[in-house]
């Protein structure tokens, strides 16, 4: 295509079209409605949603699945500040989301007018770059530079626009900007890896979201089965190796798997693929310190800015994380001559894992109604049919998840990370939804999280056709919260109950999804195979038991202190 003359809408959503948008997940406003009016001619679906957060979610959830940047879009001033908690989720998340925000027009900038909101300070710290828009002749290489800096930097943009800047003419050609090839990094910082891994007695690989999102889950197999090394996720990220391969030990960090701890403890030598090694992700656990502090430490990420942050680091690599694993091992092949072959160390993988499996099974062998939550949770995992995207929000039972959840592939556990905000995993499992509909997709959400966002937003699952399943874990209760309650402050529960939670199921019903209601572990199954066999938007409000005897450990007990009171009035209470 050569330049050619059109409106600033119409290079907007041909440049959309261009990148490969086919969703854009909003809520109708006149801020951008010239554009809008075009969506449909361009081959783009409008997902209208019920708040703007959801959009955002989506847009997330969207990227995650197909690996891909994403668009929102919302009105000027609410609609875009709407957005702003679940775009920082997808900033941490890494997740290339491009936030559209038509904001006052250009001749009232400034003036406190209707909606008007410095819309660039909102995002400014939760995008890898942003931009206003500032001459409409300039609307398809700006939207273009969106796109491209979501890829590059694999992280929300902003694309602020003027509203009136959506009118006027101007000429221009519309392409898609250029692939970014990053390589395998340094060849010395590989040699190095090579040397330390050929020499370890017990080498360990953390696979991180970046195997996930690098795509590169073949590479890092073939690594780890030349290496016979076993392989635990990066906390939040059960999906980026295979729990059912033999060297896989499953998730790192809360709630995690005891399995996957006890064996990275042992490392002598860690291969980092694909992640910053947060520093909530390697916090003790079950009273066990498993970080291996005197272990040499290899970190591999695409974005250097990550490297040596949480840990001292021996050998860094900014690399892409496929290349990477395939240059590694051609290395590995020159220095060791072939394959390790470690028996022993198969076998023990296998004896931990099943160590874990008869614990984990031990705590989850209720029978009781209301559920106890492990014995949902068991039953569940194993309802779910292999295959499955699961986002899985923040909450006590969200996080008991961890231990449960397992996935065969990359790009299926969507969950909230290190953003950490309750209400995330409607909306984003209502995006991946749209990016695989070959796949069934679940929600978990605690009753509180589904307040904040997710029962609104069946109305859009059931409008827009988008056959999500919500697993609403019902235990009446803020559990996570409540827990520190029960631990530091005697019982006192204010504000973490919930008592008068309606009949989910019946409110699902009433929005025009199907609803069901499941109060002993021997239901779940069944109706598990039943909603995802409908087609339709399930919610599946599970009753499970609340309170002290099954709530998990507390989160931030590294964060938390025992009350302290002087004045006369508060001193009853005081920690006993
Ligand atoms: C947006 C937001 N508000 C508040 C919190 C603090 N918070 C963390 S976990 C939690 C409780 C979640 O309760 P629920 O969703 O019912 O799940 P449960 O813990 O009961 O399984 C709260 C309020 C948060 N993380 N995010
Ligand atoms: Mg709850």
């Amino acid at each position: 295509m050569t330049a050619v003359r059109m409106t600033p809408s119409e290079a907007l959503v041909e440049t959309m079209a261009a990148e490969g948008v086919e969703t854009v997940f909003g809520i109708v406003g006149s801020a951008f409605m010239d554009a809008l009016d075009l969506f449909p001619a361009a081959g783009i679906r409008f997902v209208s949603v019920a708040h703007e957060q959801a959009a955002a979610h989506a847009a997330d959830g969207l990227a995650r699945v197909t690996g891909r940047p994403q668009a929102c879009i919302a009105q000027n001033g609410p609609g875009a500040a709407n957005f702003v908690s679940a775009i920082t989720a997808a900033y941490w998340a890494h997740s290339p989301v491009v936030a559209i925000t038509p904001e006052a027009g250009s001749m009232g900038i400034g003036t406190g007018g209707f909606q008007e909101l410095d819309q660039m300070a909102w995002f400014r710290e939760q995008t890898a770059w942003q931009v206003r828009v500032n001459r409409p002749e300039r609307m398809a290489e700006l939207a273009r530079r969106a796109f491209y800096m979501a890829r590059l930097e694999s992280a929300p943009t902003q694309l602020n626009i003027p509203r009136d800047y959506f009118y006027g003419e101007l000429t221009d050609e519309i392409y898609r900007a250029h692939d970014i090839s990053r390589g395998p990094g340094s060849r010395k910082a590989i040699q190095d890896a090579a040397r330390l891994l050929a020499n370890a007695k017990y080498p360990v690989i953390i696979a991180g979201g970046g195997v996930s999102q690098g795509d590169a889950l073949s590479e890092t197999k073939a690594l780890a089965e030349y290496l016979q090394a076993p392989v635990v996720n990066s906390y939040l990220h059960n999906d980026s190796f295979p729990a059912n391969h033999p060297l896989g030990a499953g998730p790192i960090g809360y709630c995690g798997s005891k399995a996957a701890m006890r064996l990275l403890a042992k490392a002598d030598v860690v291969l980092a693929l694909g992640s910053r090694l947060g520093p909530f992700g390697t916090l003790p656990q079950y009273d066990m310190d498993y970080w291996p502090s005197g272990a040499k430490i290899i970190q591999v990420d695409v974005n250097p800015r990550v490297l040596g942050l949480s840990k001292k680091v021996d050998v860094a690599s900014a690399a892409d994380v496929r290349e990477y694993a395939a240059e590694l091992l051609e290395a590995l092949r020159a220095e060791m001559g072939g394959p390790v072959a470690a028996d022993s160390r198969l076998q023990e993988i296998r004896a931990e894992k099943k160590k874990w499996a008869d614990e984990l099974a031990s705590w989850s062998s209720s029978t009781e109604k209301p559920m106890h939550p492990r014995a949902f949770l068991r039953e569940l995992s194993a309802a779910m049919p292999e295959g499955s995207i699961v986002a899985t929000d923040i909450g006590n039972n969200s996080s008991m998840c961890n231990a449960y959840f397992t996935f065969s592939g990359i790009r299926q556990h969507i969950s909230a990370l290190s953003w950490g905000n309750c209400g995330f995993a409607y909306g984003a499992a209502m995006g991946a939804k749209v990016g695989r509909p070959d796949k069934p997709v679940f929600a978990f959400q605690g009753d509180g999280a589904w307040g904040i966002s997710g029962l609104a937003e069946v109305m859009t699952a059931v409008r827009e056709e988008i056959p999500v399943i919500a697993i609403v874990a019902n235990n009446y209760e803020w559990g996570a919260e409540k827990k520190n309650q029960i631990d530091y402050y005697d019982n006192r529960f204010v504000g973490s109950n919930l008592r008068e939670n309606p009949d989910f199921a019946e409110l699902a019903r009433n929005m025009g999804a199907n609803g069901y209601t499941v109060d002993a572990p021997d239901q779940v199954a069944d109706v598990v195979a039943e909603a995802v066999a409908s087609g339709k938007p399930c919610v599946i409000n599970a009753l499970i038991q609340g309170g002290e005897k099954v709530l998990a450990e507390p989160f931030r007990r590294d964060a938390l202190k025992a009350p302290v009171r002087y004045l006369d009035k508060y001193r009853h209470l005081n920690a006993r």
